[in-house]
This record gives structure tokens, C-alpha cells and sequence, in this order.
């Protein structure tokens, strides 16, 4: 399944969730996610949006939820829309923050990995990532479309907007 297969403008995702990254002093927050979509794999913090919730408030949560910190400064930088070809369509918000307050600690969702910008290990994320996170570390705001097949990337459209 191709990206231009799709009528994006009349596509709705199934599911809404978020990812954060905190930039700080060279290095990002990152997390050995244990639970969820993605298990095994290494992300942002973030989840899927409850109801009544909006983008922002469900990234604070999650962060708060999965590591016990409170994110500050944070901006919104990129919408990622996948769709899975077993049926599942995702728009994950994807929102960089400056600091966060308090010490990231292991939960029984996630373990907190502090990784230098130059060594964010790719071959251990979903095989999006090392597309956009160049724009999202930049803070240079991005959209992008994706199709995959289970964990393996088929297709992908990226592009900076403003
Ligand atoms: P929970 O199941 O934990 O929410 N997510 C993805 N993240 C990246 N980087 N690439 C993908 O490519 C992803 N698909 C899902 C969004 C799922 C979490 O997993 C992220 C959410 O933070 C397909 O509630």
C-alpha cells in the first residue's frame, strides 16, 4: 500500500495519540516502552488520547503517567498519520519540551533513557522515526504520512510545513 494510494482528505483515523520529547543540553528523553502499541521498542513517552482530552493535556499525562515528571515548555512540532494495512489508522501529535520538572523514574509502563541527539538509536524504533526526528530536534514543525505492514514501513510522505 502506497501513501498516494490513500485519499488522505477524507481519511479519519480509528485512534489519536500523542508522542513528547524533551530536548535538553544535547540529549532526549526517550523511553524503553514496556506496555502498549510499540512494546519493546524505544520511543517518545506519549499514548492515546482520551475522551474529552485534547492533544496537549493527554502528552502531560502520559509523560507524568509513564515517568513522573511534569514537561515544561513544550510546543507543539509535527502530526505523523499511519495507516496499518491490518486496518488500524493513527494521528499521533508529536510535541518537544524544553525540560521537564522532577527526575525520570522507572514505572511499570516504561524505562527513561536519556540518549545524545547524535546517538538516538533507530535500529531500535519504529522504522518511522529516523525520518522526522531530524525536523522534530531541529524544532522545524513537519507533517507526514506513513503505511505499514505490522512493524515494517512501506511508504512514507514527509514534508515541513509554514
Ligand atoms: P499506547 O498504546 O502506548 O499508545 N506510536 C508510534 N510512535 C512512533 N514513533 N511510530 C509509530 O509508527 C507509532 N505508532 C504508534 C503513539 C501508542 C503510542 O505509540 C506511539 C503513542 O505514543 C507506527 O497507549
Amino acid at each position: 500500500m502506497r501513501v498516494r494510494d490513500i485519499d488522505w482528505t477524507t481519511w479519519e483515523p480509528e485512534r489519536r495519540a500523542t508522542l513528547l520529547f524533551v530536548v535538553r543540553d544535547g540529549h532526549v528523553l526517550l523511553i524503553h516502552k514496556k506496555r502498549g502499541l510499540g512494546a519493546g521498542k524505544i520511543n517518545g513517552p506519549g499514548g492515546h488520547i482520551d475522551d474529552g482530552e485534547s492533544p496537549l493535556e493527554c502528552a502531560v499525562r502520559e509523560m507524568e503517567e509513564e515517568l513522573g515528571v511534569t514537561p515544561v515548555c513544550i510546543k507543539r512540532c509535527g502530526e505523523l498519520r499511519f495507516q496499518f494495512i491490518a486496518g488500524l489508522s493513527l494521528l499521533v501529535h508529536v510535541f518537544r519540551s524544553r525540560d521537564c520538572r522532577g527526575e525520570p523514574q522507572e514505572t511499570s509502563e516504561a524505562t527513561p533513557l536519556w540518549v545524545p541527539i547524535d546517538q538516538v538509536p533507530f535500529d531500535r524504533m519504529w522504522e518511522d522515526d529516523r525520518h522526522w526526528f531530524p525536523y522534530m530536534l531541529a524544532g522545524e514543525p513537519f507533517e507526514g504520512s506513513f503505511t505499514f505492514d505490522g512493524d515494517s514501513l512501506l511508504d512514507f510522505e514527509l514534508s515541513p510545513v509554514g
